[in-house]
């Protein structure tokens, strides 16, 4: 794919050993290698691309300088990390990235043991990292350990969790604040504003240097010296600086520095990798940096499909089904013309969630509260004590972060809520840190829960509109990644009544009851099945909360065999609830439960990953044919 006589040096670096004799100036020609490599690779295969363009010179710089992998690096959420990758052993594997098989989009334990710690949720990376400096406290080891967290990040709270007990702990990290003012979309946080009015003010770091050096000669009296020079410092600083956040909670701060100077850079590590203590380093970076067209569209290049590497145009779409993404921003936007008390909340994902499509038409009624579910959520839970109705859209994936306050604040309380779970199910290329498999579990499991899916985009609106109707508590729909199924969209809404499942076909040797997605695939199935003479009647049941218990007693009734179809973890999803159902009613049908395996699914297109675990229509017909040829019948164990 990249002509190696074409780079000097890049095809010379097999590990970060390699680049450590290097000098400064081989370096920067390096950091423009793998530039270039990463557009060639990137352009034909899509990724993660413009955050990875900003931190190339950061990358050489931690290598060059920290002993990896004795010393530990923590890349937060790991978007980012492909020069890391290039640098670390994986160049030539570049090309497979996050493709089944290839090279995670990630980091990850088990693919090098460059990769630390295991990311794609944001804002782990210091909670870990001081999980690191603490284990080699512990474990008398001489390490260093650097986490990299960007300032979209950062307006996570585990960041501020993490920064406070590092303070109080005091251990040997350094964090290196990666700002580039963007998140996915522009960083909407009160705190980047603190950070871009942090003034490099270099005579008062080289100050408050040789007070620290001067402090800890002298060794009695150093500490108390210390403190005193510390209470002196923060009062300079305070003039010069709008605050003093991270020095607070304990940091000793450095920078801003231009995160493109390399030469810089490496100095800067080489100055501080000694000293004790948490440290923060704040650089300033492009996201796309050396890539025009992803430095003009940072939220576009965050994440993107393969482009033409000469314009930056990705590939034309195929034209085809609105996204469930698109048709939930747009029914939204119609449904908060109606009902003035709908607002929209979306965690640092407008784009993703097609919440942008909500701030262009209210912006007034829609709130992006940064990279912070967890909030999002008991914001959500604050506006409806007070007779307003938020619709909080986050991805599944992310979702898990809010468990706690939607059983604590929401369900609880029973408050009118409406949470809509974009990219429920597998997500492809992303991976397991991204597949959305578990809501349907963990939703399940809450008293005063409503949880929907819908079999097609068409029933997506319907269900959007029965939430906004609903008044008796939290409701939840949730719904897959990309397109819908290319059904007509009704002008009139209507409500679906809570907890009614629909007939779609009639059959009499087996029963396939189905949510969400799997609606569609099983009725391909069934016509599949049909053509073997197996006769399978089909029932979309919509609703994992409350079930429809009349049509579970008149499956159980009329079929001996029934089959649950899901794209979620079996374990706890909508089959378990049939499987209770069942068994709380003393039924005794055999039950298949058609979904996804109690393990994490690696990446692959969506298409790859269904066929692989058996649940496209062609493995569901495969599946439901031997279930009824088995001849089972329910007996003690053992
Ligand atoms: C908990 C969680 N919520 C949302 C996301 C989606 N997401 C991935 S990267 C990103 C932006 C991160 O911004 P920043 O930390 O500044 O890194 P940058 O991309 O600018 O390098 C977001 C919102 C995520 N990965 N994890």
């Amino acid at each position: 794919m990249n002509n190696q006589e074409s780079y000097k040096y890049l095809y010379k670096i097999d590990s970060p050993a390699d680049i450590r004799s290097m000098s400064k100036t081989e370096l920067v020609e390096l950091a423009d290698e793998i530039r270039k490599f990463l557009i060639d690779t990137i352009s034909q295969t899509g990724g993660h691309f413009a955050g990875s363009l900003g931190v190339v010179e950061l990358t050489i710089a931690l290598h060059k300088v920290f002993d990896t992998p004795n010393d530990l690096i923590v890349w937060d959420t790991g978007h980012q990390a492909y020069p890391h990758k290039i640098l670390t052993g994986r160049r030539d594997k570049m090309h497979t990235i996050r493709q089944l098989n290839g090279l995670s989009g990630f980091l990850k334990r088990n693919e090098s043991e460059y990769d630390t710690f295991g990311a794609g949720h944001a804002a782990t990376s210091l909670s870990a990292a001081l999980g690191m400096a603490t284990a080699a406290d512990l474990n008398n080891e001489d390490k260093k350990v650097i986490a990299v967290i960007g300032d979209g990040a950062m307006t996570n709270g585990m960041a501020y969790e993490a920064m406070n007990n590092s303070g109080m702990l005091k251990k040997n990290l350094i964090v290196v604040l990666n700002d580039n003012q963007m998140s996915i979309s522009p960083n909407v946080w009160q705190i980047s504003n603190y950070f871009t009015n942090i003034t490099a003010h270099p005579e008062y770091n080289r100050f408050k240097g040789a007070i620290w050096e001067l402090t800890g000669k002298l060794d009695q009296f150093g500490d108390r010296l210390r403190k005193t020079a510390a209470r002196l410092e923060s009062g300079i600083k305070s003039i010069i600086t709008p605050g003093m956040l991270f020095e607070s909670l304990g940091f000793r701060y450095f920078g801003p520095f231009n995160g493109h100077n390399l030469p810089k850079l490496i100095q800067t590590f080489e100055n501080i990798k000694d000293y004790t203590g948490p440290i923060l380093v704040h650089i300033n970076t492009k996201k796309g940096k050396g890539y025009k067209p992803a430095e003009d569209h940072t939220t576009e290049f965050h994440g993107i499909s393969p482009f033409d590497k000469i314009t930056g145009k990705t590939l034309p779409k195929k034209p085809g089904a609105p996204s469930y993404t698109s048709v939930f921003g747009n029914t939204l936007v119609k449904l908060m013309e109606q009902d003035k008390r709908l607002v929209g909340i979306t965690a640092a994902m407008p784009d993703g969630t097609g919440m942008s499509i909500v701030q262009k038409a209210f912006p007034d009624r829609y709130f992006d509260v940064g990279i912070a579910e967890e909030h999002a959520v008991t914001f959500a839970a604050g506006l409806a004590t007070q007779n307003i109705k938020p619709v909080v859209a986050i991805y599944s994936t992310f979702m898990q972060r809010a468990i706690d306050q939607i059983v604590h604040d929401i369900a609880l309380q029973k408050l009118n809520v409406i949470l809509a779970l974009d990219r429920g199910g597998l997500v492809g290329a992303d991976g397991p840190t991204h597949h959305g498999v578990f809501d349907l579990t963990y939703l399940r499991m809450m008293p005063h829960m409503v949880v929907m899916a819908p079999k097609d985009e068409n029933e997506f609106r319907h269900m959007l509109y029965t939430a906004d109707k609903y008044e008796e508590g939290p409701i939840a729909i949730r719904y897959p990644r990309g397109s819908g199924v290319g059904v007509p969209l009704d002008d009139e809404l209507h409500t679906i009544k809570i907890g009614e499942a629909e007939k779609i076909s009639e059959g009499k040797d087996v029963a396939l009851l189905a949510v969400g997605l799997m609606v569609n695939y099983a009725a391909t199935a069934v016509n599949m099945l049909r053509a073997e003479n197996i006769s399978a009647e089909l029932i979309n049941m919509r609703f994992i909360k409350p079930l429809d218990t009349e049509t579970l007693d008149y499956i159980a009734s009329k079929f001996d065999k029934v089959v649950t179809l899901e794209e979620n973890s079996i374990v706890g999803g909508f089959g378990s609830g049939v499987i209770e159902y069942f068994e709380d009613k003393s039924y005794k049908n055999e039950v298949l439960r058609i979904g996804l395996p109690d393990e994490f699914v690696e990446h692959g297109t969506q298409k790859e990953l269904h066929e692989l675990l058996k649940i496209d229509p062609q493995g569901i017909k495969e599946r439901v044919t031997s279930f009824l040829a088995k001849k089972v019948s329910k007996t003690k164990a053992g």
